[in-house]
């Protein structure tokens, strides 16, 4: 997959792209990342990328030419670099659909991704016609769409097949997806005067298999109950949330 980020502030994603599941995932050629600064594509001698919004009001809005230029030399890199040449263009705003897993695996299965990072009080609203998805990460203004740009890479990079060792992609299988974590321990048996669960050191696979289901349910519907609507359930787990609706309600 080839993703590009159309940004101003290029040097925010070295950290993020040098750091371990990321790093291994180019060095496999699973995934290129191509940062282009979108000022490298302004017309006049002053580089300028914003201007006074029509209309008047307080505040700058990004021009449409350098968004437009750097996009036409996205795709044109795109075409030589990939077998479709078809990469989905994606903006970051607050404005956006929110984020989520699934959207998550579907953009997985794309071969480019075009990403474009706002700043100031946001864009020339023509840039939208370009546009194939707006998302937001989530409700919160932040100064700048890099962040929700490096969120949505790393969601979609550790999808990609491949990327993850199977020892760390056990835990996103079929089933546990679609509720939270179950409680994990690791040694010692008791630390500051807190034991790891008698069940986990018991040996019963079988048993511990249904203590960490039963956990998750009981976390999911405790913190997070709208997650258990899309959540496949089993007899067992429906007769571990009326026993847990029970207990809420009694
Ligand atoms: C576009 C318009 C994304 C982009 C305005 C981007 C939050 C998210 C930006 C702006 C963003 C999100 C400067 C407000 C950049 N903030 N929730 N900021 N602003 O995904």
């Amino acid at each position: 997959m080839l993703i590009q980020i159309l940004t101003l502030f290029p040097q925010m994603f070295t950290g993020v792209l040098e750091s371990s599941i990321l790093k291994r995932a180019q060095e496999q050629n699973l995934v290129k990342f191509e940062l282009i600064n979108f000022r490298d594509f302004a017309t006049d001698k002053h580089h300028m990328v914003d201007d006074t919004p029509y209309g008047g009001g307080s505040g700058m809005v990004l021009k449409p030419e350098p968004i437009f230029r750097a996009l036409q030399y996205a795709h044109q890199q795109n075409r030589q670099q990939t077998e479709r040449g078809k990469a989905k263009v994606i903006l970051l705003t607050p404005q956006g659909k929110v984020f989520k897993q699934e959207i998550a695996r579907e953009l997985a299965t794309a071969e480019g991704l075009i990403m474009i990072c706002g700043h100031y009080e946001g864009f020339d609203e023509r840039i939208r016609s370009w546009v194939d998805l707006e998302l937001s990460i989530g409700d919160y203004v932040l100064t700048g769409g890099e962040p929700a740009a490096m969120v949505v890479s790393d969601a979609v990079v550790r999808l990609i097949p491949g990327v993850l060792g199977s020892s760390e992609s056990a835990q996103h299988d079929s089933f546990s997806e679609y509720l939270l974590d179950f409680p994990q321990y690791t040694r010692p048996v008791e630390f500051e005067g807190m034991r790891v669960p008698d069940i986990l050191l018991s040996g019963h696979h079988a048993m511990i298999e249904a203590w960490r289901r039963e956990q998750a349910l009981i976390r999911t519907a405790k913190r997070r109950p709208d997650l258990l609507e899309n959540a496949p359930m089993s007899e067992e787990d429906l007769k571990i949330l009326k026993a847990i609706g029970e207990l809420n309600n009694g």
